[in-house]
């Protein structure tokens, strides 16, 4: 017997999936459905699911409410979609007795008996998160009365960070334009930006910024107040709160006021108006994002007050309400000292000064979200703070969106490591969060490339989750997003897993950093040394000239090694004994060095460009050797990026070998190809239509 509510369910999902025909025969298979495709089960896995054959119920005591809704309409399109039959014999109860999503999200999934499974959790968030759970377990052929999840957030902020503009461009963001159509907010709100939340609510993101970091002050206008309103509204069943990146002169900006002093009582009278102007217009709203001193923006040393003194202050004006998330992405024009110092000289002294209701957000490696970096040794160093991981998903450094780089390997390296100081960098962020450079644009596929969708869902889930392998992120990603074989999945997992390492070796092998081209940030530039500032300047990283290569940040350099608890600087500080990936980060070394693998230095830098090439190669046999297990229109995107990919990791190794030998002049390593170009034409190039900037 069904119940009427189990009639409504069925009436809802059956009109869901008449609306979603047309949509679907149009758009075939063009990446808009990320990985929430719900592609039709098959063969066991689809006679389990028909076995179960669920309806989607409340349990007694479980109230419905927006956000329940989103979970009821999600399991309704999924199941369907997935192949469930309307004549339903099981049941999937939700019991999250709370309305609202105030909880953190924790969940259960377990069967009570042969035809129940319960999500179950404190409110609806926890239901909200359960569902989107099963349906990946279900999607992933999963039995659906073995499926057992106790899960738990690992931080409580898991957050993306948009690069975005006023004027719809997106800085260093390369999938078109912004999603966010500011001009006809409020009276419009994009159906996009629905789709957006549901797929960030379906991997745990709970927090977005909207706008660039280097942010003007128009955003705190009440004209804009009343736009991100429209979105908050808008976000909030799915369980995501909006942050705003706040410019430090705002008070002077648009306020009237002649100091921005965080100290100045009007000013903190300024601030505190302009939250209680916020939260009366978003009750929930999360708080500001700011980044202060850093690249020419205002902040609190303008004034001489401390990064703690400007973040405590706007902090106090939003009170218990909400979060300051501070950047400890700093680097001066005045300091002369190793910029990859900079920011730990910065922060760590201020430990314990700041607010409970600041974070502070540090970024994976002290430089610059570089194809490789050491960690940040801010992580570990300032125990009393809350930190933050800021990572880039948009792969400013890594390609654009043209190459294909699965960037969980490069975000485990960092969460995983041991900081030497209690634990490892993800437990230094447990009472702080993730924050990832968003990716996303208004392409149809969303990313620019179908891989980078990759790096959106791996963000998310490695911030619920920091332990998960990039493995199985990898494989759970593409068996949603592309296909179930189990053959192609092994392949195209294998490849992904290799792709960021292959970035690492056609463009900045063995620890080097920051040879791309200036301002756009395309394609290699180990050349440029007359940049204002030194550490603009791609030579100022390599210090290579006639006789070696690297940056000495041992004792006898800029000893930025001593910035590391001991054990860690033990690791890094033998240049004959650590790991080689890191090897000119930390060292300067003559161009006849013996690698590990017998090689002179440059030998084994020349074998390794010529590594990432070959990879790049590789990865293109293999997506070619896809072709039956992909639809065309994705398949053939992938291959025309693949080619692109392939080009470039030819030029970013002819054209840094090309400089290398012009320094050197040592003769290239028997076998190794010459560059096809002399450097004159590598350093001739431009671009000035690059997009990012
Ligand atoms: C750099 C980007 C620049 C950003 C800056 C930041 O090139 O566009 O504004 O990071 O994180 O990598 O603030």
């Amino acid at each position: 017997m069904m119940n009427g509510r189990g009639l409504v369910n069925r009436l809802a999902a059956a009109l869901l999936a008449l609306t979603l025909l047309p949509a679907t025969a149009a758009h075939a298979e063009d990446g808009y459905a990320l990985w929430l495709r719900y592609a039709p089960l098959g063969g066991d896995a689809l006679a389990r699911l028909q076995g179960f054959a669920p309806r989607v119920e409340r349990a007694s005591g479980t109230t419905g409410g927006p956000m329940l809704a989103v979970a009821e309409a999600e399991l309704a399109r999924g199941l369907t979609s997935l192949g469930a039959p309307a004549k339903t014999k099981g049941s999937i109860r939700l019991d999250c007795p709370r309305a609202g999503g105030d909880g953190d999200g924790s969940f259960h999934i377990r069967a009570v008996d042969a035809r129940t499974l319960v999500i179950a959790g404190a409110d609806h968030r926890a239901c909200l998160y359960g569902a989107f759970a099963l349906l990946r377990e279900l999607s992933l052929g999963r039995d659906p009365r073995a499926i057992e999840l106790d899960e738990r957030p690992a931080m409580p902020l898991r957050m993306l960070d948009h690069w975005d503009n006023v004027d719809g461009s997106v800085e260093r963001g390369y999938a078109g334009r912004s999603i966010f159509d500011w001009w006809r907010l409020p009276d419009h709100l994009d159906r996009r930006l629905i789709d957006y939340a549901r797929a960030n609510a379906s991997i745990g993101i709970d927090a977005v910024a909207v706008n660039n970091v280097n942010a003007p002050a128009i955003f705190l206008e009440p004209r804009f107040i009343a736009k991100l309103r429209r979105i908050a509204d808008a976000w909030r069943p799915y369980g995501i709160r909006v942050f705003l990146s706040a410019r430090f002169s705002a008070p002077r900006d648009i306020g009237g006021l002649a100091t921005a002093d965080p100290l100045d009582p009007a000013v903190r009278r300024w601030w505190k108006a302009k939250a209680d102007e916020i939260y009366a217009a978003i009750p929930d709203f999360g708080g500001f994002l700011v980044k202060a001193n850093s690249e020419g923006q205002p902040g609190p040393q303008d004034y001489g007050r401390s990064h703690a003194d400007g973040a405590n202050m706007l902090a106090a004006a939003l009170g218990s309400r909400g979060t300051v998330i501070w950047r400890a992405f700093v680097y001066s024009a005045e300091d002369a000292s190793d910029r990859a110092k900079q920011a730990y000289a910065d922060f760590v002294p201020l430990d314990g000064q700041f607010a409970d209701n600041v974070i502070v957000q540090v970024k994976n490696g002290p430089i610059d979200f570089q194809p490789r970096e050491p960690f940040h040794p801010i992580f570990g160093a300032m125990p009393k703070t809350r930190l933050m991981f800021e990572g880039q998903i948009t792969k400013e450094y890594l390609g654009f969106s043209t190459h294909l780089a699965f960037l969980a390997p490069l975000w485990k390296e960092a969460l995983d490591a041991d900081t030497g100081r209690g634990g490892t960098v993800a437990g230094m962020v447990r009472r702080g969060g993730m924050a990832g450079v968003a990716n996303v644009g208004s392409d149809r596929n969303w990313t620019g490339g179908h891989f980078d969708q990759a790096n959106w869902y791996a963000f998310g889930r490695l911030a619920w989750n920091p332990s998960l392998a990039s493995e199985a992120v990898a494989r759970e990603w593409a068996a949603q997003t592309l296909g179930r074989d189990a053959g192609f999945l092994d392949a195209v997992t294998a490849m992904m897993l290799g792709s960021r390492q292959a970035v690492v070796d056609y463009m900045t092998p063995l620890g080097l950093a920051h040879q791309m081209g200036t301002n756009h940030h395309y394609g290699p530039a180990p050349w440029v040394c007359d940049l204002a500032r030194p550490e603009w300047n791609p030579c100022y990283y390599s210090r290579a000239d006639a006789h070696g290569i690297g940056f000495d940040r041992t004792a006898s350099g800029s000893d930025a090694l001593a910035q590391y608890a001991p054990s860690v600087a033990d690791e890094w500080r033998d240049p004959k004994a650590m790991d080689e990936d890191y090897l000119l980060w930390f060292h300067h070394l003559p161009w006849d060095w013996r690698t590990r693998s017998g090689r002179s230095l440059w030998a084994e830098l020349v074998h390794r460009y010529d590594r990432g090439v070959a990879a790049v190669d590789a990865m293109a046999a293999t997506w070619d050797a896809q072709r039956s297990h992909v639809d065309a229109e994705r398949f053939a995107d992938v291959a025309e990026d693949l080619k692109v990919q392939q080009r470039e990791a030819r030029w970013w190794r002819d054209a840094s070998i090309a400089w290398w030998q012009s320094l050197n002049g040592l003769p290239l390593p028997a076998g190794a190809a010459p560059p096809a170009h002399d450097i004159d034409h590598y350093r001739a190039l431009a671009f000035p239509e690059a997009p990012g900037i």
